[in-house]
C-alpha cells in the first residue's frame, strides 16, 4: 500500500470499505466518480448496499442521492438499484435495474446534459454533496491525487463535498500518471475566463486531482479491475453506416469544407455503431486524425496503434476486456496519444464550437424534419439518458445521427412522423444515417429535408405510409412550415403499443 498510498496522513486513514460507508447517512447526497464504465469505486456500492439491508433490518431508513459522472459499472448501479438504495440518480445511466426503477417511478432520475453538470452542481441545485467517493490510482508523497481510467466530474466532487472517501486501485496501472488534464480555471459567471484550448492534444491543467486532506475520512484499498464496455464485431449494418460516414467525409474534403489533412476532431458516442464507424476509418483514406469526445472505445486504441489518429482526447477510457488488457500491455503508447480530461472541459460547448467537432451520436428516432428522440422509447420509458450527445450536437461543427432504420426485428421504425420525445432539434441536427443512405439537411427547409430523410434513411418497408402521410400532410389547407396531421402524428407508436408493429 505505501507505494500507492506515499503520504503518512492519508495512509494513517487506511480502512476497510464497511467502516468508511458508515460515515454515510439516510437521505445523503453521495458523489462518486466512474465515467462509463472506468473509474467507478469498487468497494463502494457493494457496502453501502450491505449497509442499507442490515440498516433496514434493524427498522431504520437508509437510501442516497446519487450522482455521477455518467453511466458507471452495471454492477455498481445494479447493486443499489437492487435493495432500493438510490432516491435520486443524476445524470446517466444505462442499467437494467435502475432504468427498471426509474421508469416504475421508484427512482427519480434527472436527465441532464454532461457539460452541465459541475456548474449546476456548484450552483447548488441539488443541495450539499454530503460525500465524494473517488477511485484513484496513487495519492503522492504531497498528497495529490493520481486520477485511474476516467477523471468525469471527480474535481468538482472532491471541491464540494464535505466528506471524502479514497478508492485507491492496485490495478490501475502506475504509469497512468501523467495522461490526465485537470483544468482548475472553471468559475460561474461573471468571473469566468476563456479556456485556451485550441487543438484536441493541448494540455491546459495539471496531471493531478487536489483535495484537502482535512475533509478525508478513509483511505480503501481495491484492486479489483475496472468492468468492461462489451462491443460486438461489427455487423454489416453498421459496416453500412460506417460506410456511408467515410463517403461523405471523402466529398466534404472534395468540397473543401473539411481538411484533407486530419478532417477535425472526432466525437463518437458510445456502442457498436460508433465502434464500427471509427474502425472504418482504420482503413483509411484519412490519416492525422484527431478525436476530442468523451469515451475512448476499442477502435480507437487500434487507430492509435496503427497511426491513422495522433491524439485522442476523452474523460473516459470506456473499453472490452481485450482492449483493457491492451491499454494496460501499452500504457506507455496510450499516455502519449490519450488525454483524459474533466468532462466539463471534454464536453465543453465553448472548445466544442472552437475546434469544430464532428459529432456522431446513437438515437432511437428521427422524424420526417430531423428532430431526434435519443432517450425516451414510445416517448415515455427511459432508455439511458441524453447524456454528452446534445453538448456535441448543438454545438459541434457536423452535427450526425447514426442508427440502424428498425428496430425489434424490423417491427419499429427508427424514422416516423413525429417523434414523441424530443432531445435534438431539426435546428441542431444536421446530418441522419442509417444502413440506406445519409440524408444531409443542411441548408434545406423542412419541406425538402422530409422527402430525403424518408428515401435516404427509412427502411423500405416503412417508406410508402411516410410519403403518403407527408403527401397528405402538405396538401392541406395551411400546412405550414411543418406540415403534419397531429391527430396522426403519433399513430405509428400508437399502433406498435396496440399492435407490436409499427408496421400497417
Ligand atoms: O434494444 O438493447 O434491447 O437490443 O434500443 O439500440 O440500435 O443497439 O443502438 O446502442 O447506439 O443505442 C439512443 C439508446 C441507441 C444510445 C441509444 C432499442 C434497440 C436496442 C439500443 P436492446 P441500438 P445504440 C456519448 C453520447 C444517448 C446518449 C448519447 C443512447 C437498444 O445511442 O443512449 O448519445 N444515446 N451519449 O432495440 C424502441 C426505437 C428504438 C429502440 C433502438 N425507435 N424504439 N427501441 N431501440 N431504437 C455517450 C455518453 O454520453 C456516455
Amino acid at each position: 500500500i505505501a507505494t500507492r498510498v506515499r503520504h503518512p496522513h492519508f495512509q494513517g486513514l487506511v480502512t476497510d470499505a464497511a467502516t468508511a460507508v458508515a460515515r454515510i447517512q439516510d437521505g445523503d447526497t453521495v458523489a462518486i466518480s466512474g465515467f462509463a464504465s472506468a473509474g467507478t469505486p469498487k468497494a463502494f456500492a457493494p457496502a453501502l448496499a450491505e449497509r442499507i439491508r442490515r440498516v433496514r433490518a434493524g427498522g431504520g431508513k437508509l437510501s442516497v442521492n446519487l450522482l455521477t459522472g455518467a453511466s458507471v459499472a452495471g454492477e455498481a448501479e445494479s447493486t443499489l438499484a437492487e435493495v432500493d438504495g438510490v432516491a435520486l440518480r443524476m445524470p446517466y445511466q444505462s442499467e437494467p435495474t435502475a432504468r427498471g426503477k426509474i421508469n416504475d417511478g421508484r427512482m427519480d432520475y434527472v436527465d441532464i446534459h454532461l457539460s452541465h453538470v459541475a456548474q449546476q452542481v456548484w450552483e447548488g441545485y441539488y443541495g450539499d454533496v454530503d460525500v465524494a467517493v473517488v477511485e484513484v490510482a496513487a495519492i503522492t508523497e504531497d498528497g495529490k491525487l493520481v486520477p485511474s481510467m476516467s477523471v468525469g466530474n471527480n474535481k468538482t466532487w472532491l471541491e464540494v463535498a464535505d466528506k471524502v472517501i479514497l478508492e485507491v486501485n492496485s490495478w490501475v496501472p502506475l504509469d497512468v500518471e501523467g495522461m490526465h488534464d485537470v483544468y482548475y480555471g472553471t468559475a460561474l459567471p461573471p468571473a469566468r475566463k476563456p479556456i485556451m484550448l485550441t487543438r484536441p492534444a493541448d494540455r491546459i491543467g495539471q496531471q493531478y486531482l487536489e483535495v484537502d486532506p482535512a475533509k478525508v475520512v478513509a483511505v480503501v484499498p481495491t484492486d479489483e479491475q475496472d468492468s468492461e464496455t462489451s462491443v460486438a464485431a461489427p455487423d454489416a449494418i453498421s459496416q453500412a453506416i460506417a460506410g456511408h460516414v467515410v463517403e461523405f467525409f471523402r466529398h466534404e474534403v472534395e468540397l473543401g469544407r473539411l481538411p484533407a489533412a486530419g478532417l477535425l476532431p472526432l466525437q463518437a458516442g458510445i456502442g457498436n455503431v460508433a465502434n464500427a464507424v471509427l474502425g472504418g476509418l482504420a482503413e483509411g483514406p484519412f490519416t492525422g486524425l484527431t478525436c476530442y469526445s468523451e469515451v475512448i472505445q476499442d477502435s480507437m486504441l487500434d487507430l492509435i496503434r496503427q497511426g491513422t489518429v495522433a491524439h485522442a482526447s476523452a474523460t473516459s477510457l470506456a473499453l472490452s476486456r481485450t482492449g483493457l488488457a491492451e491499454l494496460v500491455d501499452n500504457i506507455d503508447l496510450y499516455r502519449e496519444h490519450v488525454t483524459l480530461r474533466p468532462q466539463e472541459i471534454s464536453n465543453h460547448p465553448e472548445i466544442v464550437r472552437r475546434l469544430g467537432i464532428i459529432g456522431m451520436n446513437g438515437m432511437l428516432e428521427a422524424d420526417i424534419y430531423g428532430n431526434v428522440n435519443s432517450t425516451h422509447v414510445g416517448g415515455t420509458r427511459i432508455m439511458n439518458g441524453i447524456g454528452g450527445s446534445g453538448d456535441f450536437t448543438r454545438n459541434g461543427y457536423v452535427s450526425m445521427f447514426l442508427s440502424p432504420s428498425t428496430a425489434r426485428n424490423g417491427a419499429v421504425s427508427a424514422i416516423v412522423p413525429m417523434v414523441p420525445h424530443v432531445d435534438h432539434t431539426e435546428h441542431d441536427v444536421q446530418v441522419i444515417v442509417t444502413e440506406h443512405g445519409l440524408a444531409d439537411l443542411r441548408g434545406l427547409s423542412p419541406r425538402k429535408r422530409a422527402p430525403l430523410i424518408v428515401d435516404r434513411c427509412a427502411d423500405p418497408a416503412f417508406r410508402p405510409m411516410l410519403h403518403d402521410y407527408l403527401d397528405r400532410a402538405t396538401a392541406r389547407p395551411g400546412a405550414g412550415n411543418t406540415p403534419h396531421i397531429l391527430e396522426e402524428a403519433l399513430s405509428f407508436h400508437t399502433r406498435l403499443a396496440a399492435t407490436g408493429s409499427m408496421l400497417e
